[in-house]
């Protein structure tokens, strides 16, 4: 298992929060996805299939793109 923690400037407030807690994890092989609206951190954890070039793109599709 990956993890790694990145800073999504977008995020904003809590609906920030859930909608990419909600999309990452309907990414095939994410394992869990913490993310906070105070410190803009996400943390996710992934098995194959996914991958970080498949997180960072759906991030940069919905608008979260990591720093
Ligand atoms: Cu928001």
């Amino acid at each position: 298992m990956t993890t790694k923690t990145f800073t999504v400037p977008n995020i904003s407030c809590n609906h920030c929060v859930h909608t990419v807690k909600s999309e990452l994890g309907d990414l095939a092989g994410v394992q869990s996805v913490a993310a906070s609206a105070e410190t803009k951190q996400v943390t996710v954890a992934w098995d194959a299939p996914a991958n970080w070039e498949k997180i960072e793109s759906l991030l940069k599709e919905i608008n979260y793109a990591p720093a």
